[in-house]
């Protein structure tokens, strides 16, 4: 017998932009796990080769020193983590950066700065990095914060693929994690974003204090961002020693995938990003966030200031796996 309400079943059709309610994707998240999992596999074969995952590789350009008080980072110039501040990189040590990443298989490259958002002179040399990027034949994404009005067409014209702006909770969670912006300045940008032509990398983090329906809540306005955004990662909080989330207990492991599914059920043609968190995680949990409906993760050993699985290990779980890498 099928548990799952005629409603939750999986159809052909896709969603209508604004259909997910909070209501509905709490009813996701509430059903048996075997149940959800099943669902969010079965919409994920609709829209992909469930066994192929992108790979994005992480470089932060510009770290630390952040006029910014998010409570994960440590990045932030109001935390105490740390951290070794660095000016912006040269463009060429980034381009070698991208070149290795190539080399090891990564198929895009991200390239972060610790930023507000980018003056106009700051941007200048990040258009020569998307540039010259570019021209390795990789895909581009850059983060770099709240853009103004005309950044984004500088960063198209420049031929970037993706901006990462993420929505990183719920709104009615936000201010428990950040004050210096609201989390409407970041749907403002990711606005900017969608009108200049780039692809939109939005998501969020899990585990940082909310609750299920504040999860339920952040993926139903990913999902209702009319289009989604393509790439949706979904980061597993790392709680940094000297961030006020230092001592955060994060969430049970079946409530992350259970997370993952939900995305995958609501935006069924994103890649859903197994985000920051994969270096803590067994090689089961991966596989079973990859069931759940994750096909993108970074891919090297470092995200922007903490660890990532080294990509000896990555391989050899592909290799169990049978997967393929795009
Ligand atoms: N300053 C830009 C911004 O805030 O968009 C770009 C860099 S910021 C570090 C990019 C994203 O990384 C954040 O929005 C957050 O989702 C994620 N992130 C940062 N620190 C994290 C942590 N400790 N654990 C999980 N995700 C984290
Ligand atoms: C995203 O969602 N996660 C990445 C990327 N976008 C920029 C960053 C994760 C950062 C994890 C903590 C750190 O390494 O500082
Ligand atoms: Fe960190 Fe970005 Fe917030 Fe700055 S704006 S503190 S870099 S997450």
């Amino acid at each position: 017998m099928n548990a799952i309400p005629q409603a939750l079943q999986a159809s052909s059709s896709a969603p209508a932009a604004d259909r997910w309610t909070v209501a509905a994707v709490e009813a996701l998240f509430e059903l048996p796990f075997m149940d959800l999992v099943w669902r969010a596999q079965q919409v994920h074969r609709q829209h992909f080769d469930a066994n192929a995952i992108q790979r994005s590789t992480l470089l932060s350009v510009k770290t630390g020193g952040c006029s910014e008080d998010c409570g994960y980072c440590s990045q932030s110039a109001r935390n105490k983590a740390e951290l070794e501040r660095e000016k912006l990189l040269p463009v060429e040590d980034v381009v070698a950066a991208a070149r290795a990443a190539k080399d090891k298989g990564a198929s895009r490259f991200c390239m972060g700065a610790a930023w507000r958002g980018p003056k106009d002179k700051d941007l200048e040399p990040v258009l020569e990095m998307i540039r010259e990027v570019k021209a390795l034949g990789m895909q581009t994404c850059v983060t770099l914060g709240m853009l103004r009005e005309g950044q984004a067409e500088k960063l198209a014209e420049a031929g970037l693929d993706y901006y990462n702006h993420n929505l990183d909770t719920a709104a009615e969670f936000y201010a428990n994690v950040i004050t210096t912006h609201s989390q409407q300045d970041r749907i403002d940008t990711i606005g900017e974003v969608r009108k200049a032509g780039i692809n939109v990398c939005s998501g969020g983090i899990i585990g940082m204090g909310e609750s299920r329906k504040n999860r339920a809540a952040l993926i139903v306005q990913l999902a209702n961002l009319n289009p989604a955004p393509e790439s949706v990662p979904i980061n597993n909080l790392v709680a940094i020693p000297g961030t006020p989330m230092a001592g955060v207990k994060g969430v049970d492991n079946f409530e992350f995938v259970r997370t993952i599914a939900a995305a995958r059920i609501t935006m069924p043609t994103s890649f859903v990003r197994l985000s920051a968190g994969r270096e803590q995680m067994s090689e089961e949990m991966q596989a079973l966030c990859f069931l759940a409906g994750a096909n993108s993760m970074f891919y090297g050993d470092k995200l922007l200031t903490t660890g990532n699985p080294d990509v000896g290990r990555d391989e050899a779980l592909f290799a169990k796996l049978g997967l393929r890498a795009i």
